[in-house]
């Protein structure tokens, strides 16, 4: 028997993701970022240099050997200092954050822009619940007081739960690539095929039923069919979109590589974000191009007035703008 073969849109529909391979160049796309992050880098270097917690800025080693070596020296992992994006809390005037011109390129590239036009449609905005992951080999880790890496495998959740319910109706889609590829050794992302047909499930703070090492907000694992996950191993250019109902995570990095990735999110234009403390712009209009944004030092300064706003909101445990839908105490969230 014959079967015609599923689009992208529905096997997107079924699956609830799907993987669209080499929608990013490498050369023109991701080589840029690498490039920019390395300047990232050697800030972060030598501001921990003159502050004297690190012994020598390490400017001979690779991008990788660097990095390691800078987290095992401070003993911490240094993630602000490459996300474009800031923290819920405590923000000061000089919270580091990066959010420069080759990564806005990413964020435009008509490819992926393509892709997630066949998704939501024509109007797009980029919703700025985004992120960095730059995770070294568990093995070069430091460890917390409980004996995990600084920074590991992520918690099983859904990206609607991360947002407020302003956004309840919001048809957001997550896109997630590496910089570099991403072997099942490295902690690729990893899914529940179908877990997005079950609606929101309830999300519990630092619940310890997923085993007690697994810190932060997350699913517990009777809410849905844990043994039905799949890894979701990429290479460098291809682009993992999620619905924001599937149940995913990510594995640990277990291998000899740096593992290296962005999640951008984008929903029509128009519909709530579920982050209002943060900026979206306009990234693709069909009905109005002239509202696009395409202008990386515009995309910067937004973050940076943001910076300016937080760093006087949500100080010392005070949440004047709250950034998570979840209560303690749900008995979904029982032992
Ligand atoms: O890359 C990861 O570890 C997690 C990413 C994720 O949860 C997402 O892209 O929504
Ligand atoms: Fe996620």
């Amino acid at each position: 028997m014959v079967t015609a073969s599923k689009t992208f849109t529905e096997e997107f529909l079924e699956n609830g993701f799907v993987i669209a391979e080499g929608v990013l160049d490498p050369e023109t796309v991701l080589d840029p970022i690498i490039n920019e992050y390395h300047g990232v880098l050697d800030r972060l270097a030598s501001e921990l240099y003159e502050t004297g917690k690190i012994s020598s800025k390490f400017e001979s080693l690779s991008f990788d050997e660097r990095l390691i070596k800078i987290y095992q020296e401070t003993g911490q992992a240094h993630n602000q200092y490459f996300d474009f994006s800031l923290p819920f809390q405590d923000v000061k005037e000089d919270t580091p954050f990066w959010a420069g011109p080759a990564v806005f390129n990413a964020f435009t590239n008509e490819k992926l822009l393509d892709r997630v036009e066949q998704l939501i449609g024509p109007e797009i905005y980029s919703n700025p619940v985004q992120h960095v992951r730059i995770k070294p080999p568990e093995k070069h880790l430091p460890t917390d007081d409980l004996g995990m890496p600084v920074i590991g495998a992520t918690v099983w959740h859904q990206d609607h739960g991360v947002v407020t319910e302003e956004a309840d109706e919001t048809n957001m889609i997550t896109t997630w690539f590496s910089l570099t590829d991403t072997p099942v050794e490295s902690g690729p992302l990893r899914v529940v095929p179908g877990s997005h047909r079950d609606g929101l499930l309830t999300h519990c703070n630092d619940y310890e039923g997923n085993g007690p090492e697994f810190k932060g907000r997350q699913i517990p694992e009777r809410l849905f069919e844990n043994d039905e996950a799949v890894p979701l191993p990429t290479r460098r250019g291809d682009v993992v979109f999620l619905h924001r109902q599937l149940v995913h995570g990510s594995l640990p990095n277990v291998g000899d590589n740096i593992r290296w990735s962005f999640d951008l999110r984008y929903n029509p234009t128009g519909q709530n974000t579920g982050r209002k403390a943060f900026p979206g712009f306009v990234a693709r209009s069909r009905t109005n191009p002239d509202s696009e944004l395409r202008d990386p030092v515009k995309w910067h300064q937004m973050w940076s007035d943001t910076r300016t706003r937080m760093a006087r909101i949500n100080q010392a445990g005070t949440d004047e703008i709250p950034f998570s839908r979840w209560e303690d105490g749900h008995p979904d969230c029982e032992m």
